[in-house]
């Protein structure tokens, strides 16, 4: 019985998972060349016009990412993960998706915001700490960046189980990263997704790193991909900076999602090239030998050799990507330079749909205190304006002018 079971879940896996074990499904290699068939699994290669579309949108994004470290290197964001390197898997898979499907992003995935739309300002406000998500949710139809590992896998399915029932045909995309999925709540989505046949996609960015955790310390499979087998659902292991073949699979599984063929698990095998915050010194548990061994493998270098190979990118084309890199880059700059305009009172709200006598009160405590302090701050200034050098200096002008 148990050879038979042995067998059964053989049988399965194979039919499940189409690709070779440890090989990463590649569409394009790691010197801009087009793979063969058993490499890339039979998917076809996106066209010329969308491989160019995803460049340029990879360029941008990485510029922007470089900015926003910058930035906060000078403090003037509290905290940013960056995705660099992470380039093909977040924007392949945002540009897999159509306007009315909904991502459910991570921390890690401002660059796939960004690609969908929501402006800088609006992406940095919760890094910069002055909201908890800076965008519209409904307008871009992206869930809060979640911070608690895996939570947003479930609302995913939630959100994919009531498109389901309701037969409206959105699809639901989330991002993980590869220390996520241990957690019980990607379980408990991966399971439920499963159950329910939800149009879910869950997309994992195994880069290989949970903050100092590399990957074989924290799980005992092979493959992240391989999970999928255990929940029923196919899974897939994609080289995760190949971002033709990241674009083709997950282009594959939303349409399989929308098709009612259910949920599917990508694990895209990456690297996070950055720190994993800047709070973080990755110097203490990797070698810098193997950043530049990944740095070699660049997503953004192995399309642009591609597609200079194909003469597919003129020298215009290219500059005109750099400027647009250019513009969003100070764009960025400058909105980092305003300050916030914040409410305090705001701390009070969206917590319940009728306000609870206690939490009513302290807001109101808190409303006088303000008070109180604005008018403090008022009959300072009032004072200081009439009594300090600044009251004297008013008159400068016009004994300067006497004496000149
Ligand atoms: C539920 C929960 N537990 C612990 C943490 C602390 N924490 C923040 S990031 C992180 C590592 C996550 O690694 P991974 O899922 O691989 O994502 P990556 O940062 O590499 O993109 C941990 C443990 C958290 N945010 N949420
Ligand atoms: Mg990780």
């Amino acid at each position: 019985m148990a050879h038979d079971y042995v067998m059964d879940l053989t049988a399965l896996s194979a039919s499940l998972r189409t690709l070779p074990p440890s090989q990463p499904l590649r569409l394009i290699d790691e010197n801009g060349l087009r793979t063969d068939a058993e490499a890339s699994a039979g998917f076809p290669l996106p066209s010329t016009e969308i491989l160019l579309g995803l460049y340029r949108k990879m360029v941008i994004a990485r510029r922007f990412d470089l900015q926003v470290t910058a930035l906060t290197r000078q403090g003037r964001l509290a905290t940013y993960p960056s995705a660099l390197g992470q380039e093909a898997c977040e924007i392949a898979a945002v540009a897999a998706l159509d306007a009315d499907d909904w991502l459910f992003p991570t921390y890690r995935d401002s660059i796939a915001l960004l690609t969908r739309g929501v402006a800088p300002e609006h992406i940095l406000a919760s890094f910069r700490g002055d909201w908890h998500s800076g965008y519209d949710n409904y307008e871009h139809r992206i869930a809060p960046q979640a911070t608690p590992l895996a939570t947003q896998a479930l609302h995913a399915v939630g959100l994919a189980t009531a498109s389901k029932l309701k037969r409206d045909k959105t699809v639901a995309l989330t991002f993980l990263g590869d220390g996520a999925t241990s957690e019980g709540d990607a379980h408990e989505a991966f399971n439920f997704a499963a159950v329910w046949q939800a149009p879910v996609v869950f997309v994992v960015q195994n880069n290989q790193f949970a903050i100092s955790v590399p990957l074989d310390k924290q799980m005992h499979c092979q493959m992240i991909a391989d999970k999928a087998v255990g929940y029923g659902m196919p899974g897939y292991f994609v080289d995760g900076n190949d971002v033709a073949a990241m674009y083709a699979i997950v282009t594959h599984a939303v349409q399989n999602a929308r098709s009612g063929a259910g949920p599917t698990l990508i694990e895209g095998l990456t690297y996070r090239i950055e720190a994993h915050t800047n709070s973080d010194d990755p110097t203490r548990y990797r070698a810098s030998s193997e950043v530049e061994e990944w740095k070699g493998r660049d997503p953004i270098a192995r399309l642009e050799k591609y597609l200079l190979s194909e003469g597919a990118l003129s020298d215009s084309e290219r500059s005109d990507i750099d400027a647009a890199a250019e513009k969003l880059a100070a764009a960025t700059r400058e909105c980092m330079t305003r300050e916030a305009e914040i409410d305090p009172l705001e701390l009070f709200d969206h917590l319940y749909a009728t306000p609870r006598p206690a939490l009513a009160e302290q807001r109101q405590a808190l409303a006088d205190e303000l008070t109180a302090h604005a008018d403090a701050e008022l009959s300072e200034a009032a004072l200081s304006a009439s009594a300090t050098p600044a009251a004297a200096q008013a008159q400068a002008p016009a004994q300067t002018g006497a004496h000149s």
